[in-house]
């Protein structure tokens, strides 16, 4: 079932500002600043996101601004902490309806393809997907090459795949992480077909070298970025959003 992107995307672009970081790499990512998640809702605001992405915990205690920010909410049903160090699987820890209830726009769920759990998170994935897509609300999947089986295998080859896999399974976007070439970024988003690619931005880079980064995942045909640490931990978030917002609009 195709569902309707409209309510997190502008013709058929969008840039969300995720802030999972918290479970997935711990507050050792934060400052006095971005370690409240008030401080990101009003980026949000301020910088008018297509979409605030978090998990279930935040969206319920923060309920009240995020509803006053207006800006749709998209909650994420899976995560890990990055304690634990073996083959990679992150279960789902928050379901469908709780995320309804809570006012999400759409749902997000983290995927580690050539993990050896990989089969136990694509069955996990078919479930919210069935279920989100019955409720007609969009599903997002983070698709993430990781685990022994592919510590070697080229960075190029795994983007398209992480992608192609996106459509398969039935995602309405993906969001997945950027090797650098071009050429790689536009096969992977060929191949994705009519799934929606979205980019990671990953860790904080200097500003020109971020903005480089953009203009070339635009020029390759993805949908726009799912960006957390390069806009909240930057000196000017708001600023550098409204130039990556006119890269990816005009
Ligand atoms: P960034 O833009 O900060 O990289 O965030 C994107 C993201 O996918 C987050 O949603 C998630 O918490 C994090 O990256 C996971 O990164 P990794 O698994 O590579 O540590």
């Amino acid at each position: 079932m195709r569902v309707n992107l409209g309510k997190i995307m502008k013709n058929g672009k969008a840039m969300f500002l995720a802030y999972d970081h918290g479970l997935e790499h711990g507050p050792i990512e934060f400052n006095d600043k971005d370690a409240n998640p008030e401080y990101i809702i009003d980026i949000a605001k301020k910088g008018k996101y297509n979409a605030l992405i978090f998990q279930k915990g935040i969206a319920e205690k923060y309920n009240e601004k995020i509803k006053k920010s207006k800006i749709p909410l998209i909650i994420k049903l899976n995560g890990k902490t990055n304690l634990f160090q073996g083959e990679p699987v992150s279960r789902q820890i928050c379901s469908v309806k709780e995320a309804l209830d809570l006012g999400a726009k759409a749902v997000g769920y983290t995927i580690y393809i050539g993990s050896r759990y990989e089969s136990v998170m694509l069955k996990e994935f078919d479930s919210i997907e069935e279920e989100a897509h019955a409720k007609g609300i969009p599903v997002i999947a983070w698709i993430y090459p990781r685990g022994k089986s592919v510590e070697k295998k080229p960075g190029g080859e795994l983007m398209a795949y992480a992608a192609r896999t996106g459509l398969e399974i039935g995602a309405d976007i993906i969001k997945i992480k950027y090797n650098g070439n071009v050429k790689d970024l536009k096969w992977a988003v060929k191949v994705a077909g009519k799934t929606q690619v979205m980019i990671a931005g990953g860790v904080h880079e200097d500003e020109k070298i971020f903005l480089k980064q953009v203009k070339e995942i635009i020029n390759a045909g993805a949908a726009g970025l799912a960006v957390g640490r390069n806009i909240w931990q930057s000196g000017n978030p708001v600023e550098l959003s409204g130039k990556i917002k006119r890269m990816i609009w005009d």
